[in-house]
């Protein structure tokens, strides 16, 4: 008899069609997440579930899911994750890091330059019919992205590859990372390990790239952007919550930093309207891994994980090594 798996969202159908080999598949095919009561209702008979960052999974939710072992996000965030609550339910977690960061990379370096020269507000310009010929003092001068400082926090291999494109501009790059990079891995991206401090008063991009956790929330707030330079822009396309929202609107309604490119809110999809009003941010729905190859190679990525973790091989992407391993000691246990 095949396991039973959920899948929490709708996927490419040839995804579909490679689990359903396997797995008799509970497919919740549409593209918006499953109330917080039904997701736990359909996974109380699962042995397996593909989730997404919308899906909270704690103790509430796998409560009755006495059959679940693994499951599998279609993210490399996992903040969605209660993973003390896994932890104690023996189920496994997986995630899908590597295949998005050249993507995620790219979505940073749109939003510099969106933010930088003013893109966005000077295309809503000319479509509201407001062009009347060319202007040499014209309303959207903007600031140089090439020879700028880049700065990035947080330089996992997203924030690398960020730092890898810069070369391109003449960019000097710096960093800060609570751990240093090696210095090979320094040297591949021309990448300078600065404290926070420094890192704040000398980007003039500033790129955010940290996992949201309890220790990175608020992690950009008031004190942290008076620092900045007036001329800066902050970038964010890791996640809602390491920015205090509230105090990066008062610093951008003051012109204290030049401005800011926002790929993910606290609260999202909900938004702090004030955002709406402001010229000198740009706004983007969380877009950062959406290129179509490569949220083929997520849903993938996170089909490999599912499929192994449930046929009792240790899945590639393991957030939680010690639960995998606890498991295989009791089926050993169990099968002597
Ligand atoms: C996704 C992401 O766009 O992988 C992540 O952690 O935030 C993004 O790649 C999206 O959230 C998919 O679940």
């Amino acid at each position: 008899m095949k396991q039973k798996i959920l899948v929490c969202r709708a996927l490419f159908p040839v995804v579909i069609e490679r689990l359903a080999q396997y797995f008799e598949v509970d497919y919740h095919d549409r593209d918006a997440p499953l109330e917080p009561a039904d997701l736990a209702a359909r996974l109380a008979d699962k042995d397996g579930a593909i989730t997404l960052l919308s899906d909270r999974i704690d103790e509430a939710t796998i409560a009755a899911a006495s059959r679940l072992r693994v499951v599998s996000n279609v993210a490399v965030g996992y903040n969605n994750f209660d993973l003390a609550a896994l932890a104690r339910a023996g189920v496994s977690a997986t995630h899908t890091p590597g295949v998005l960061d050249e993507t995620t990379a790219d979505t940073a370096w749109a939003l510099i330059f969106a933010s930088a020269r003013r893109i966005v507000s000077a295309d809503r310009w000319l479509r509201a019919g407001n062009w009347q010929g060319w202007q040499f003092h014209d309303p959207w001068l903007g600031n140089d992205v090439h020879h700028a400082t880049l700065g990035i926090l947080g330089m996992g291999r997203i924030g690398q590859a960020v730092a890898r494109r810069a070369a391109g501009f003449s960019m000097p790059v710096i960093y800060h990372n609570r751990q240093r990079l090696a210095v090979a891995d320094e040297a591949a991206c021309k990448a300078s390990w600065v404290d926070k401090e420094t890192l704040l008063r000398n980007a003039d991009f500033l790129v955010l790239l940290v996992p949201y956790s309890a220790a990175t929330h608020h992690c950009i707030g008031s004190k942290e952007l008076a620092l900045m330079k007036p001329q800066a822009s902050l970038i964010n396309v890791a996640r809602g919550g390491i920015v205090d929202d509230a105090a990066l609107i008062e610093a951008l309604q003051q012109r204290q930093i030049a401005g800011a490119a926002l790929d993910v809110f606290e609260n999202e999809p909900a938004l702090d309207a004030c955002f709406l009003t402001l010229d000198n941010v740009v706004l983007t729905p969380h877009i950062g891994s959406s290129s179509a190859a490569t949220r083929l190679a997520m849903a993938q990525r996170a089909a490999d994980n599912l499929i192994d973790a449930l046929h009792g091989r240790r899945p590639p992407n393991l957030l939680n090594p010690e639960v995998w391993a606890a498991r295989q000691l009791m089926t050993k246990e169990i099968v002597r």
